[in-house]
């Protein structure tokens, strides 16, 4: 059964999403050549839209088909920029077959194509830029009150709730597996809450969270819609990675439909360029969002990812700083010493410290000194035995001791997770920090073992249909050590390793 999922899941993977073959019905997309704005591809209800014979559009010229539309955007149009950018967004007044309407035109380059949509603006809604300012401007003073990332989380999801009208907004951040865990919500009574779950890594798949990262913000406005076809004059699809009414995968709509969520929005975090997380919107009923919205909301995750961004940088060297002041008085304890490991072995918990350890070993093979919370003696000397055969490298790191070294299942609570250092290059001598199993009960939106249903060997894949909460008791795992504290006992290595050279220098010369 494992095996056909896993082979289910590779199958999500490889969905060409990005060359679906149509679009999302609240539009019309057109391609043409860049150097004559000579139709090529062109969504099939373009002509019924602007009540024109559907063979006269594709070989002729943007200004033939669409002259009004040619005439405003032309100047524009004969720019090149960048593949992928979008070069511009305009609203316009266009005549169509049901009188005139107002649409929002946005331009991008395409592999070697110019795109071009036209979204029709939802009137109910007035959205200029100053109506929007207000809550930008708001939320900007905010952050900088807010007191932690939480609570920056929450001020954006209320905001672009405020925004938009959805009736529950996630902010939502991936793990290093890919798991999604919704850290904070906004919501009205709708919808359930998923505040506090996590949702498995094939919820969103890899190739789909590669386009998010290179196009930011995406909106399926009725789940329940049928899909534009996309007519051409060439056998090859349309690159559509980054345009708005790209058509959704079949899988993720009715996984939507299961979830009761009739429109979805979710606007992808970026820090340092990686996806960290998205801010994910949902309502019950269909719900459409006009491009101004939709742009206001991005650019307010631009912020926020900034944000989010400096506080880490900022809670990193806070770290570093602490740690390293825990260091140079580990040091100075080691400098007055005779025999300096003897400055570790009197101030054990300065040394645990340096780790966010609970307990800490220092041995060879002739002496063992456990200070704190670890394991007893014998294990210690086992695992010393089994460190030096296994990993004689500079540095072991595990937060779940019992996958490498099975015999660590017996004390896990005390030490599942551990960090070590082998300090002298000429026989086999180690600190080694542990740390306790640390429970976790986690609760997932639907049981993570059952991402997909239906029969084996069956042409459709379908994802689960229950979103109900699965509790699932994480045991043998510590805390994770951060990467401040993993700088800071490598430091403390190479310091010892420094030592121990002098040392044994200065002993070779008296010696001569
Ligand atoms: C896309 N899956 C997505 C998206 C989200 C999720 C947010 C982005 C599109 C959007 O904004 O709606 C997942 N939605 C969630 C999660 C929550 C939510 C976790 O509301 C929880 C609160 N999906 C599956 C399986 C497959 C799959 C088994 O469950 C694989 C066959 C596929 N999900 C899938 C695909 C996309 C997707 C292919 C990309 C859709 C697209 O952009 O074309």
């Amino acid at each position: 059964e494992t095996a056909s999922r896993d082979l289910d899941l590779t199958a999500c993977d490889r969905e060409p999403i990005h060359i679906p073959g149509s679009i999302q019905p609240y539009g019309i997309l057109l391609a043409m050549r860049p150097s004559d704005l000579v139709l090529t591809y062109a969504s099939v209800n373009t002509a019924e839209t602007f009540g024109l014979e559907r063979q006269v559009v594709l070989g002729r010229t943007l200004r033939e088909v669409l002259p009004k539309v040619a005439r405003l955007l032309e100047p524009d149009l004969a720019q090149p920029e960048e593949r992928g950018s979008t070069r511009f967004l305009r609203t316009l007044a266009i005549g169509t077959a049901r009188g005139e309407r107002v649409f929002d035109a946005i331009v991008h380059n395409g592999a070697d194509q110019t795109i071009l949509e036209l979204e029709e603006t939802p009137s109910e809604v007035a959205t200029t830029l100053d109506t929007l300012y207000p809550t930008l401007r708001r939320f900007v003073e905010q952050l900088q009150a807010a007191s932690s990332v939480e609570e920056l989380c929450r001020l954006a999801a209320e905001d672009v709730r405020r925004m938009t009208g959805f009736d529950r907004v996630l902010v939502y951040e991936f793990d290093p597996e890919w798991n999604g865990n919704v850290i904070a919500e906004d919501r009205n009574d709708v919808l359930p809450s998923y505040r506090g779950l996590r949702f498995p890594a094939s919820d969103i798949p890899s190739q789909a969270r590669e386009l998010y990262r290179r196009n930011r913000l995406r909106i399926i406005p009725d789940a329940n819609y049928t899909a534009v076809p996309i007519e051409s004059l060439s056998p090859e699809p349309l690159d559509l990675s980054d345009a708005v009414l790209r058509s959704v995968s079949p899988v993720h709509l009715e996984y939507m439909r299961n979830m009761g969520t009739m429109a979805s929005m979710s606007i992808s975090i970026l820090r340092n360029g990686r996806l960290w997380g998205l801010i994910s919107c949902h309502s019950g009923e269909p719900r459409r969002v006009p491009l101004s919205v939709r742009n206001a909301c991005d650019f307010l995750t631009q912020i926020f990812s900034l944000q989010l961004e400096a506080r880490e940088r900022a809670a990193i060297a806070e770290n570093r700083m602490r740690l390293g002041s825990v260091q140079a008085r580990l040091l100075g304890h080691m400098a007055a010493e005779d025999v300096f490991i003897n400055g570790l072995v009197n101030n054990p918990f300065e040394l645990m410290e340096l780790a966010g350890a609970q307990g800490v070993a220092i041995i060879d093979a002739e002496r063992c000194q456990c200070l704190g919370h670890t394991p007893t003696e014998d294990q210690v000397q086992a695992l010393f035995h089994w460190l030096s055969s296994e990993h004689p490298e500079d540095m072991f790191v595990t937060e779940v001791l019992s996958d490498h070294y099975p015999e660590a299942a017996s004390y896990a609570s005390v030490a599942s997770g551990v960090l070590s250092i082998a300090i002298s290059k000429m026989h086999p001598s180690y600190v080694i920090w542990f740390r306790p199993e640390a429970v976790q009960t986690v609760s997932w939106g639907g049981d993570p073992h059952k991402p997909v249903h239906g029969e084996v060997g069956a042409t459709r894949l379908h994802p689960r249909n229950s979103f109900e909460i699965w509790k699932e008791t994480v045991r043998g795992r510590s805390s994770s050590w951060n990467p401040s504290e993993i700088d800071a006992v490598k430091e403390l290595r190479n310091t010892i390793v420094g030592i121990v050279l002098r040392r044994a220098e200065e002993m070779a010369s008296l010696a001569e």
